[in-house]
């Protein structure tokens, strides 16, 4: 009868297929409501000889039939290890799949670059909101409150909720000059920053589109010149296109500078022009409790989209925003990273 449970456990050991079903057939012999622990407990019922050698003998059965599942449950663990090894064997000498790598956008590029040249003249990197309010793009740096700048055509406002702590609609900011005002607002001088970052005007065509890149540059200090401004804008001009390059300063006009000037580069036999820039308003310098009898400060902002256009030689800008590889193959600057 013994022999026959070991037989019995044996069987019902070698049927079972997974790790689950061993452990259900393993309790049925040796769990605690088990065909052995039924066994032990009859054992009380036994006189006191009997029930040595009865009881000697169900735990040598106990001890094979554990055995039993232990060598079972050994197989079937590497039985699954094998099947495994040959469900996820992986071919080495197949060919691998080409995954293409990527590379920079042209514009990020140009904005590395430019970056780049400013960083090693001193200039910190700070990025501003996209979605601005109109005292921050225009009221602080001295528009006036009929400026055509600020008209539905040009500015795109943005619709409820967006309103401002004032009530009036939010905009997309029109350039990056509002980064001015909020690193002003937010720090005393010296400051010496340059912010990159997207900006948006109702204007299309092939050089001009609705969202376009800029890149803000401006110095506040005690000692800050007109003669740094050209120093080192000449240098930027010089640095991203090669010291041959011909630059010019023109006069110009923004209502956040005085004077202003508009910043041309040599191009195909005659002038292009590239950034404007100007000894930041005292208005301006007001405007965020600045001293402008203590502090004075040069500022700048150039195209981004115009900058690449001129580095690569692209005659329609809207090339950048199609996302066509053959084009984007093109441009690819392997130094830049
Ligand atoms: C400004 O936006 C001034 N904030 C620049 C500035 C900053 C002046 C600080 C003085 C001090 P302007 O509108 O000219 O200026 O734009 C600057 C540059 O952005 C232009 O020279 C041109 O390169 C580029 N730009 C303007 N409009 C577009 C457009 N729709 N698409 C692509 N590039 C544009």
């Amino acid at each position: 009868m013994a022999e026959e449970l070991t037989l019995q456990a044996e069987h019902a050991a070698s049927e079972a297929e997974s790790l689950d079903d061993l452990r259900q057939v393993r309790s049925r012999f040796l769990g605690k409501k088990g065909v052995l622990s039924q066994r032990l407990k009859e054992l009380g019922s036994l006189e006191p000889e009997q029930r040595k050698i009865q009881g000697q003998l169900v735990h040598q059965q106990k001890k094979a039939i554990e055995q039993i599942f232990i060598s079972r449950e050994d197989e079937l663990k590497l039985s699954l290890y094998q099947k495994r090894l040959d469900q996820e064997r992986i071919d080495v000498t197949l060919k691998g799949r080409y995954i293409a790598p990527g590379a920079l956008h042209p514009l990020e590029t140009t904005v590395r670059i430019v970056l780049g040249v400013l960083q090693r003249m001193g200039f910190e990197v700070e990025e501003g909101p996209e979605v601005e309010d109109a005292f921050h793009n225009f009221d602080a740096l001295n528009f006036p409150p009929d400026h055509p700048a600020k008209e539905m055509q040009d500015t795109f406002f943005l619709a409820e909720p967006f309103k401002d702590k004032f009530g009036a609609p939010s905009l997309l900011r029109t350039h990056t000059s509002p980064v001015q005002i909020r690193a002003m607002e937010d720090r005393d001088p010296p400051l010496k920053i340059v912010a990159p970052g997207k900006v948006y005007r109702c204007d299309a065509d092939v050089t001009h589109s609705p969202m376009f890149h800029q890149i803000e540059g401006f110095w506040v200090d005690k000692h800050v010149t007109f003669r740094d401004l050209k120093g080192i804008l000449t240098e930027l001009i010089k640095g991203v296109f090669g010291e041959s390059i011909p630059v010019r300063f023109r006069p110009s006009f923004f209502p956040f500078t005085e004077p202003s000037a508009e910043v041309d580069m040599g191009w195909q036999n005659g002038w292009l022009e590239v950034l404007g820039c100007g000894m930041i308003h005292p208005n301006v310098l007001r405007a965020v409790d600045i001293d402008p009898n203590v502090y004075q400060g040069f500022a700048f902002g150039l195209g981004v989209e115009r900058f690449a256009m001129l580095r690569y030689g692209i005659p329609d800008i809207r090339l950048f925003y199609e996302s066509d590889v053959r084009f984007l193959r093109q441009l690819q600057d392997p130094l830049i990273r």
